[in-house]
């Protein structure tokens, strides 16, 4: 039997900017620092780059209607920072009134918006004057958040300030696989404060516009949040090692936010390090303006160890398996070793009850935690059109199948969760690894971007259209919901 949802649960799929919509150059729209970091000999795998991507741009209608035949509530996607302010300060009408057609299509289509301001892409002009590690920035991205609501707040209702902070700040400016590519700790922990900044500078403008316009709106910010398991649960290095993993990748983030204040123990590991030279007094007041609901992006947990990796270690995507370039401030000698579960085309590790642990322990966690939305989960595996012109992916339905599971057993538990978003609804440009890994529910031919929707997104149709209270027995989508 499939398991039941709470009336009103939103389910959608996700994408961004720089991953779909190609047309980097056109209408006024300049470099952001993937399109200018893709230019670095070795940055992404085979030389790809976001110049094209799958042409989003030009064929937004067509995706609009993909998304309503699947009968998707919400689509989550970005605006793209270097196509509304391009070079860093002057606003870009065209660039605009591109998500304005977008917008007013999914509306069309009876689809909610559900907008992000920074998935990642960063006008380069601003990164040519420190990007986020000058606090300058802060005030630039209010302007960009004020501007495109704006344009948009009268018929966008959900905002999301950033997309998972942790990868454009510390995999960034660390770890440097990720634009801009630097290995620089104290740039890395500066980016991580601005960014935090600015998220809690643009909740409280846009809160302000709405409520003078007495609009409904709803404001929060999306973290990719781990499980940090320990290798050996009796093994005291191992132990240290997932504290440590805990407070840099997910309590550095949500504890300014939901308490106020960066966790004490996070301080002392990242001790001399610059964290403490940049913040500024008044400055976690802004940051912890409160949120209406928190998105949670989970793919995967993280088995961590404080000991060297064993002989027999099988690299993964993993940042830490890169040598010296973990973006892990102040506790680089933490590895991830693998725990021999099944792994996807990212080698990330399958282990669907993480999903259920992750929610539940929020909730347990945190006295201030708004409602949750898991806002991208997913999986890459290596697709094929078949000559029958279907795309069979068992493995991705079983992954996506498993999680929603999770999610409706974590809601059984208590957690507060509201929607579910599968990342993504295209194959797309997957940052560093180009075109390579491709995370579509729909197929994308990169020669004729001719969209074709995977058996996964025929199932996850169905279970849509069997979580509706009323349609699940009227929907001839595509018949039995446990398929
Ligand atoms: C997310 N990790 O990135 C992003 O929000 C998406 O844009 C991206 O395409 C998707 O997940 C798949 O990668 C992540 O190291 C990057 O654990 C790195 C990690 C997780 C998510």
């Amino acid at each position: 039997m499939a398991r039941t949802f709470p009336d009103g649960f939103l389910w959608g799929s996700a994408t961004a900017a720089a991953q779909i919509e190609g047309a980097a150059h056109e209408d006024g729209k300049l470099d952001s620092i993937w399109d200018a970091y893709a230019r670095v000999p070795g940055a992404v795998a085979n030389g790809d780059t976001p110049e094209r991507a799958v042409d989003h741009y030009h064929r937004y209608r067509e995706d609009v209607a993909l998304m309503r035949d699947l009968g998707l509530d919400s689509y989550r996607f970005s605006t793209s920072w270097a196509r509304v302010v391009p070079d860093g300060r002057t606003v870009n009408a065209a660039g605009l009134d591109f998500y304005s057609r977008l917008v007013d299509e999914l509306l069309e289509a009876g689809i909610l918006p559900w907008l992000t301001l920074y998935h990642w892409d960063l006008p380069q002009a601003l990164q040519e004057q420190g990007g986020w590690a000058n606090r300058d920035v802060v005030a630039r991205f209010a302007d960009y958040a004020e501007a495109t609501y704006a344009a948009l707040g009268d018929r966008v209702s959900h905002w999301t300030t950033f997309n998972e902070p942790f990868c454009s700040s510390l995999i960034g400016h660390v770890g440097g696989e990720h634009a801009p590519g630097l290995n620089d700790p104290r740039a890395g922990l500066a980016a991580v404060h601005h960014q935090h900044l600015a998220h809690g500078t643009a909740v409280s403008l846009l809160r302000e516009r709405a409520d003078a316009s007495g609009r409904e709106i709803e404001l929060g910010i999306t973290l990719n949040l781990t499980n940090a398991v320990p290798l050996n649960p009796h093994d005291l290095a191992d132990v240290e090692a997932a504290r440590r993993i805990d407070a840099i990748w997910n309590r550095m983030y949500l504890d300014p936010m939901l308490r106020g204040a960066y966790p004490a123990d996070l301080l002392d590991d990242v001790r001399g390090q610059g964290l403490d030279d940049v913040i500024e007094p008044g400055d976690l007041e802004v940051i912890s303006a409160p949120i209406d609901f928190l998105g949670v992006n989970h793919y995967h947990d993280d088995c961590v160890s404080g000991r060297p990796l064993p002989a027999d270690h099988v690299p993964s995507a993993k940042p830490t398996d890169k040598p010296g370039r973990s973006p892990f401030v102040g506790s680089e000698y933490v590895t991830m070793p693998w725990r021999g579960l099944p792994r996807t085309a990212m080698d990330w590790e399958v282990h669907p009850a993480g999903l259920r642990t992750l929610l539940v322990r929020l909730g347990e966690e945190y006295e201030h935690l708004p409602p949750l939305y898991v806002t991208e989960n997913g999986a890459a595996y290596d697709d094929e059109v078949s000559a029958d012109g279907a795309v069979h992916d068992p493995e991705r339905t079983a992954y996506i199948e498993a999680h929603v599971d999770a999610v409706a057993d974590a809601i059984a538990d208590g957690a507060d969760v509201r929607g579910y978003f599968v990342w993504s609804l295209l194959d797309n440009f997957e940052w560093a690894w180009g075109y390579d890994k491709r995370f579509g529910i729909v197929h994308v031919d990169y020669e004729t971007m001719v969209r074709t929707p995977k058996d996964s997104a025929l199932w996850y149709a169905r279970r849509i259209a069997a979580s509706r209270p009323v349609a699940a027995s009227a929907s001839t989508v595509g018949g039995n919901p446990a398929d």
